[in-house]
């Protein structure tokens, strides 16, 4: 993002004033009562201000100053795809933020992969001026691996929208972005959303909404963020409902980092909540948790671009441009203080909790470098995101890093392809598994480190998984669990039609596309959601990948001794879609315990060698074939495959 100058800025600050309290010519034509009139004149004579009228004035000023009466810090949450950023749009509209000219459909989503993917990623921040407001909305993602960004966003703001698509319902994000919001003490705004598709079943979404919140269904709106029916309502729900936020003006500065990205000029720049205090553009500050102080190079309000300013105060959302070019030092979570303060820092984030690991390493040894800085550089910028440097012999120096799901690595995985242009061998995503051997424990991140020898024990996580779906989609449902080793628990019921299904399933089987499995049988009508229950004993084995003779020790992984044939062939066949053919034919094999379980072979690509002949004598012919012959055998002798990064892509989405 570009900063931009804040040209209208100050016209904007003037509206942080509540006209009534902050206008002094108002304030001394109020009428005092009859006899206060006399006494104060008695007691000032005329040309004085009087003593209430100057408290006024003081309390106008302070208002103005810090526009604590009138910010409105809130988020939307809601399931993936219910219409969150299409809302924010309408808002931005309304509000006029963005001009019409510039305004495309979710705008908010600034990244390339979030547009191609049609899906956010990342929180977006963004002020808009409405009403005498100051509006701070900040868009979240609704996959459940993006979780941590709702959950930090939950912690800059007092109120949060609650979206439900009316042709969807109450879904698995729906519940646990809604835990997360009252967890916060938000105030919560409901509304249900599309109601302009021909398949909506409004009324019964708002029964089970209003339902689940305890509130009467009247106070539930029904919105359309496609063609704005509705939308103007909701804001005003907004600014009635949505709490000021509380102000510790003459408190200590201390502001709350709940994001943060890397800018080559600018450093490290935090975004921050200022929950007390304010912080000038001229003030030293300090990072709590490092202990390091900066001045401040830039700071200012999202346009969503950055707007630069002058100064932030309590109650505000914002951007600090530190200055400091180490990633690490500047932690979300983390607080900002005066330089020289002993404030106490703020209580912060609770570290997520990684579910799924792979490799990385750099195709090309020499990036190893690039690739430490462009993970650090990207922890920034998602937090959720851990790593940690290892060296494998195949393989030579890469990272270990842990995700919160498939689809989190995967768009890690993307953002260094396209960010830091490096080509990457990624391994297949693991769980972490426990293995006893010699009487002690170990944990194994990736096949490469399972033993040679049969562990004395083995050990997988399972995780407590809450299925949301309507009763007609159960049976297929059901089918679907059966087959991946999970355990039914119970049924519960959501309005009339729908219920949630508890299970109890090996974490493996849901990082294995149980999730688009899900989706496909249900029409995208189901929904999951899970946590981490405990470790359970399982028989497990290492399966290995050899392309053209060589291990490929990337696409070793860890399965269940029943699944191994099944996946092994999943793998190979994977492989022959994706891999280019080469000049010579490639034998593909999935090896469990050394015997071959799966197979496939990718056809050598044929060039025609004998294309410019024409009539004549065969034997010239057959000679350009035997030379050709020769030359595939002495290639697949020496031949290596080459895998480019792309397919490691694929066979980590298989
Ligand atoms: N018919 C109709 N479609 C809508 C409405 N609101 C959103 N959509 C469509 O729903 C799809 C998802 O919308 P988004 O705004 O990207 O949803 P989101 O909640 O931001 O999705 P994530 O951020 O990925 O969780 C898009 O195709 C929108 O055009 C609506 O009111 N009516
Ligand atoms: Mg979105």
């Amino acid at each position: 993002m570009r900063a931009k100058k804040e040209t209208s800025a100050p016209s904007r600050d003037r509206r942080l004033k509540k006209p009534k309290k902050a206008n002094p010519k108002k304030t001394k034509k109020s009428k005092p009562k009859k006899n206060q009139k006399k006494q104060t004149q008695k007691k000032l004579g005329s040309g004085h201000v009087p003593s209430g009228a100057l408290f006024i004035l003081i309390f106008a000023f302070f208002c103005y100053d810090t526009g604590e009466m009138n910010i409105k810090n809130f988020v939307i949450i809601a399931h993936i795809d219910h219409g969150k950023s299409t809302l924010a749009d309408r808002f931005l509209e309304l509000t006029g933020s963005v001009s019409s000219r510039k305004m495309r459909p979710q705008y908010l989503d600034s990244m390339d992969l979030e547009r191609e993917k049609g899906i956010t990623i990342k929180m977006q921040p963004v002020r808009m001026v409405y009403k005498n407001y100051i509006l701070n909305l900040v868009d979240t993602p609704g996959h459940v691996d993006f979780s941590y960004e709702v959950s930090r966003s939950l912690a800059a703001v007092e109120g949060a929208i609650l979206l439900v698509d009316a042709g969807k319902g109450i879904q698995a994000q729906t519940l646990a972005n809604l835990d997360l919001a009252k967890k916060q003490n938000l105030s919560i705004i409901p509304a249900i959303n599309k109601i302009d598709l021909p398949q909506a079943k409004t009324e019964e979404c708002v029964s089970e909404l209003a339902k689940l919140l305890d509130v009467p269904k009247e106070s539930i709106l029904k919105i359309s963020a496609k063609n704005g029916a509705n939308v103007s309502q909701l804001l005003d729900e907004v600014i009635k409902k949505v709490p000021e936020p509380s102000i510790e003006f003459k408190a200590p500065l201390k502001a709350l980092i709940f994001d943060s990205m890397y800018d080559s000029f600018k450093g490290v720049i935090a975004y921050v909540r200022i929950v007390s205090g304010e912080a000038k553009k001229t003030d030293r500050l300090k990072l709590s948790a490092s202990k390091e102080d900066f001045d401040i190079k830039e700071m200012g309000y999202f346009n969503p671009e950055f707007v630069s300013k002058e100064k932030l105060s309590a109650g505000e959302i914002g951007y600090i441009a530190t200055g400091v070019k180490e990633p690490g030092k500047v932690r979300v979570g983390d607080t900002i203080i005066l330089a020289g303060s002993d404030a106490k820092p703020l209580a912060g984030y609770k570290e997520p909790e990684p579910m799924v690991f792979a490799s990385l390493y750099p195709e090309d040894s020499n990036d190893f470098d690039m690739l430490k800085d462009s993970l650090s550089k990207l922890k920034l910028n998602d937090p959720a995101l851990i790593f940690e440097s290892e060296t494998k012999e195949a393989l030579g120096r890469g990272f270990r890093c842990g995700f919160l799901g498939t689809l989190h690595a995967e768009i890690i995985s993307e953002r260094i392809l396209r960010e830091s242009n490096i080509n990457l061998i990624i391994s297949t995503p693991s769980v972490v598994y426990k293995i006893a051997e010699k009487g002690s424990e170990k944990l194994i991140y990736s096949a490469s480190e399972w033993p040679e020898q049969k562990p004395e024990k083995s050990e997988e996580p399972w995780v407590l998984m809450e299925l949301i779906t309507p009763s007609s989609y159960m049976g297929k449902l059901m089918d679907i669990f059966n087959s991946i080793r999970a355990v039914y628990k119970e049924t519960k019921y959501i309005g009339t039609d729908r219920m949630i299904l508890v299970y109890e399933v090996p974490l493996r089987e849901v990082i294995t596309n149980l999730y688009e499995k899900v989706k496909g049988v249900s029409q995208g009508f189901a929904s999951m959601s899970y946590s981490f229950l405990e470790y359970k004993e399982a028989d497990l084995k290492k399966m290995d990948i050899y392309i053209a003779g060589s291990l490929e020790s990337a696409f070793s992984k860890i399965v269940p001794e029943e699944k191994a044939y099944e996946e092994g062939k999943n793998i190979v066949s994977k492989l022959k879609e994706t891999l280019p053919p080469q000049q010579f034919s490639v034998p593909l094999q999935a090896v469990v315990g050394g015997k071959v379980i799966a197979r496939e072979t990718i056809k050598a690509r044929r060039k025609d060698v004998t294309g410019y002949l024409y009539g004549g004598d065969y034997s010239r012919k057959r000679k350009l074939l035997e030379k050709q012959k020769k030359g595939k055998k002495e290639l697949k002798q020496k031949g290596s495959v080459r895998i480019p990064p792309k397919v490691f892509l694929e066979v980590f989405r298989s």
